[in-house]
């Protein structure tokens, strides 16, 4: 048996940060999965002489792109853009793309790097990878969007395909720009084509992929809550966010009895005592998505509400929380707090929402918490399930995807428990879900030998 010398989790973090300067989320990423995966591996030999998880952090390529746009003034704007494609073992390189000032290089390397992971545990042939810009959506008008989403795919497009990666939908990109990016594909390539997903219905998109990722972060919380007997009814949620993943969180909730106490923006968020019920959520929706407005404007709609600028909603006492907008919003001290007020589950909407601290004082307090790779994979799911359905040149039925996306995420739920059930009734969902995604993709690596 060859004799390695293995690096312990320290030497190994120490070279990861060596080897990416400047990358905060991304180290960020990469250690909450090595604190997990160390100790899987401890007893692995073939895994540590494959180096198989400094393969899976550093990502199979990086491309980095100038995208010029003319705004509606005649200014020449110019912007960066990427695509991080990590890792293909398994499929097809698969993941979103994000329009936000604050993307960087390091936001779309923990997002591709965490994708990897989230797409193996959905059972679904998918690698994993992530695209964006930090071109802001804010403010500009339909055309300077339709030109910047024209201009960025007339690059990305020699990088992407069917079955060499399939973009998608994330902050700042919904259903109006992937149609604009696949309107500029098909006319640069002259190829009707799977290649994108979130596509409208009337041209190869999936019935429920709009509210699958919030649906599923529910979903993934009722099987956990199941784990005590319990479920949603006439529970208390505390959620952030006020754009896709969020608003179709809330609506799950409400439809399954439980009340939504606040949503937020990057503004601050919102309070409603007497609960956000579908009619609320159907404003929020074509207020923030269709008009882009500020969630502050609620409380003129609903005055009992009351607004809280520049401020996340974890102080409100709540049984469940749901963070839905964006990376590092929940930090130590809030988990802190969602505990001693009793909080007794939490569900990621959005990506990486817990910091490490964070993190940490959830284990501790051995409270029910889903890290995103996990419970907002519904949306990435119901994106593979709209790739197999162009493969088939089929639309599926409502009620089967329904089924399909429910199905996946108990799957994913019992992935959890596999790996992650710790005794004396605790379930680990961190550990559980980077062990199932981890040991998927690392397997089939063995199987490719050193490429
Ligand atoms: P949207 O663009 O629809 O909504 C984003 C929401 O988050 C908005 O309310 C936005 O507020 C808020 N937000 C964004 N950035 C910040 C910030 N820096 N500080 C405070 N608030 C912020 O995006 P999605 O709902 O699609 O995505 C939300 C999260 O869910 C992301 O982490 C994404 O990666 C994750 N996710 C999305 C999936 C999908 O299918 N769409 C799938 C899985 C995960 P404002 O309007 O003020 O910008
Ligand atoms: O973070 C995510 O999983 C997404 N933004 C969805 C990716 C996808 O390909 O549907």
């Amino acid at each position: 048996m060859a004799v390695t010398d293995h690096v312990d989790l320290n030497g190994f973090m120490e070279g990861v940060k060596k080897r990416n300067p400047h990358q905060p989320e991304f180290v960020q990423a990469v250690q909450e999965v090595a604190e997990d995966i160390f100790e899987f591996m401890e007893d692995k030999e073939e895994y540590h002489s494959q180096q198989i998880l400094r393969r899976i952090a550093e990502p199979d390529r990086v491309v980095s792109f100038r995208v010029c746009w003319e705004d509606d003034a005649g200014n020449i704007r110019v912007q960066r853009g990427w695509r991080v494609q990590n890792n293909n073992a398994i499929g097809p390189y698969k993941g979103g793309i994000r329009f936000h000032p604050s993307v960087t290089e390091s936001v779309l390397k923990f997002l591709a790097f965490e994708q990897t992971f989230k797409n193996a545990l959905t059972g679904l042939p998918m690698g994993g990878g992530k695209g964006g810009s930090n071109f802001n959506p804010k403010g500009k008008s339909v055309r300077e969007i339709m030109r910047f989403c024209q201009s960025f795919m007339t690059e990305l497009y020699r990088h992407i395909g069917a079955d060499i990666d399939v973009p998608a939908g994330d902050i700042g990109v919904g259903g109006r720009e992937i149609g604009f990016m696949f309107g500029q594909y098909k006319r640069i390539t002259n190829n009707f084509t799977g290649v994108l997903t979130g596509k409208g219905l009337e041209w190869g998109g999936s019935l429920i992929r709009t509210e699958a990722t919030g649906y599923g972060a529910v979903y993934f919380l009722e099987n956990m809550l199941a784990t005590k007997g319990e479920n949603l009814e006439g529970k208390t949620a505390v959620i952030s966010g006020s754009g896709n993943v969020a608003t179709h969180a809330a609506e799950k909730i409400v439809q399954l009895g439980g009340k939504v106490l606040t949503l937020s923006d990057s503004g601050g968020f919102i309070h409603d005592p007497d609960g956000i019920d579908q009619e609320k959520i159907d404003w929020v929706k074509t207020h923030k998505t269709h008009r882009r407005g500020r969630i502050e404007e609620y409380v003129e709609a609903f005055p009992k509400a009351t607004f809280h600028a520049g401020k996340t909603p974890w102080g409100v006492p709540c049984d469940v929380a749901l963070p839905c907008a964006t990376q590092n919003e929940l930090l130590g001290e809030d988990a802190k707090t969602l505990v001693a007020n009793g909080c007794r589950a939490v569900s990621e909407g959005a990506n990486m929402p817990t910091d490490l601290d964070g993190v940490h004082t959830f284990k501790a307090a051995k409270i029910l918490y889903a890290p995103g790779k996990a419970s907002n994979a519904g949306g990435v799911a119901v994106s593979g399930l709209e790739m197999s359905q162009n493969s088939e040149r089929r639309s599926w039925k409502e009620e089967e995807l329904q089924q399909m996306l429910k199905d996946i995420m108990s799957g994913i739920h019992n992935s959890c428990i596999r790996y992650g059930d710790q005794g004396g009734g605790y379930i680990d969902y961190v550990k559980g879900a980077n062990i199932a995604g981890f040991k998927k993709v690392a397997d089939a690596m063995l199987a490719f030998g050193v490429v």
